[in-house]
């Protein structure tokens, strides 16, 4: 597992009952935790935990987009979908840095990731099968992460707070993006609306799993609540998530695949149907349609790129070497 010798640091002289009572009354004051203050080892592990798997998402989460870059429709639509892809690789890149300052190194998370080790996001295990999935994605998958992601914009965890701004500012680009396709596409020749219906249909379910388990089967979430790394509940979210997203399906004039969705006067929210939790974990444990490919594919581009690291670390080298020298010289 990770840096094992930071977290024991942390274990000798964060864990008394005194500096435990000091680290929470710095939460309740609403206070930022920055990367040099002592904290819980927990604390620091709960948010590599977190953190890492959040980068992972964006970076595996290019994978299913990427399929269809070469196969958008138009030029207009090629540019805005390899932005859209770009920006995830970028959310990934802060995330891992601001997973590195909590003191572990993106070699050991993506280690994690290749071996199968580390979670990262369900929805990315499922395959794009067509032009539609992509306006879903957008719309569903990027809404959702905005939801999710919004409320992160005030972790008490400052690096992990700071990056959220811009990612969600990215977000909700690319959820407009996906909604446009699916504009265009409800109101275009029959043929693409039903390829609409067919998105939604294959991407509602899963998209409302993104916010995780139940809040009863929710390991992690009070201790996170109680530390402000979380604001909302995975119930809480989800909720919202289905509030704000219906009516756009009922502007596009497609129908949510659930046929005990309805309108609640007293809660002013939708009721829906019961999700498919064990198809979740089943994804969640490797076995959805995609894990298989998701992992080969990150584990060739480590591969891969192994030579490129060694010779920026061997280029590093040669500078420093260079500047020590010219420095002995003067
Ligand atoms: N998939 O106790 P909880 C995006 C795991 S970014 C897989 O409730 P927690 C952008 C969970 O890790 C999408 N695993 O956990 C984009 C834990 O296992 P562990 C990613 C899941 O942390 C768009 C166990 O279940 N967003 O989409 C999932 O309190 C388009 C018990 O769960 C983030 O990562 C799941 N859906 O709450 C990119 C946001 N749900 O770690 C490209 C940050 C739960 O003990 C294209 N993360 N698990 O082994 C979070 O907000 C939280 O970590 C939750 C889970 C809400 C995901």
């Amino acid at each position: 597992m990770y840096s094992q010798g930071l977290l024991a640091m942390d274990a000798e002289n964060s864990e008394t009952p005194e500096f435990l009572a000091a680290f929470q009354a710095r939460i309740d004051a609403d206070e930022k935790i920055e990367p040099n203050d002592p904290m819980p080892a927990a604390y620091r592990k709960t948010l590599i935990r977190q953190i890492g798997q959040h980068a992972h998402s964006e970076i595996v989460g290019m994978l299913p987009e990427g399929n269809w870059i070469t196969r958008a429709p138009t030029l207009r639509r090629k540019v805005s979908l390899l932005a859209k892809v770009q920006d995830e690789g970028g959310h990934g890149l802060y995330l891992y840095s601001a997973a590195e300052t909590l003191g572990v190194s993106r070699k050991e998370m993506t280690e994690e990731l290749i071996s199968g080790r580390a979670k990262y996001s369900s929805i990315f295990n499922y395959p794009t099968q067509s032009w539609a999935d992509i306006g879903a994605i957008g719309w569903l998958v990027d809404g959702a992460a905005i939801m999710n992601q919004v409320p992160l914009c005030r972790c008490s965890y400052g690096p992990y707070a700071r990056a959220m701004i811009r990612v969600c500012k990215e977000e909700s680009f690319h959820q407009r993006q996906g909604y446009e396709i699916m504009v265009t596409l409800a109101v275009g020749a029959p043929e693409q609306k039903e390829m609409a219906q067919d998105a939604l249909n294959r991407w509602w379910w899963p998209s409302l799993m993104m916010f995780g388990p139940p809040d009863g089967e929710s390991m992690h979430s009070d201790q996170s609540t109680q530390w402000k790394i979380k604001r909302f509940s995975n119930d809480e979210l989800r909720q919202k998530f289905v509030d704000a997203t219906v009516p756009q399906a009922h502007h596009l004039g497609l129908a949510l695949p659930d046929t005990d969705l309805k309108w609640d006067k007293d809660k002013q929210g939708y009721e829906y149907g019961e999700i498919d939790w064990d198809a979740f974990w089943r994804v969640v444990k490797g076995h959805g349609p995609l894990n298989r490919n998701r992992v080969a594919a990150r584990k060739k581009a480590w591969e891969d790129g192994e030579w490129v690291r060694e010779a920026a670390l061997e280029h590093a080298r040669k500078r420093r070497e260079r500047s020590i020298q010219s420095q002995a010289a003067e």
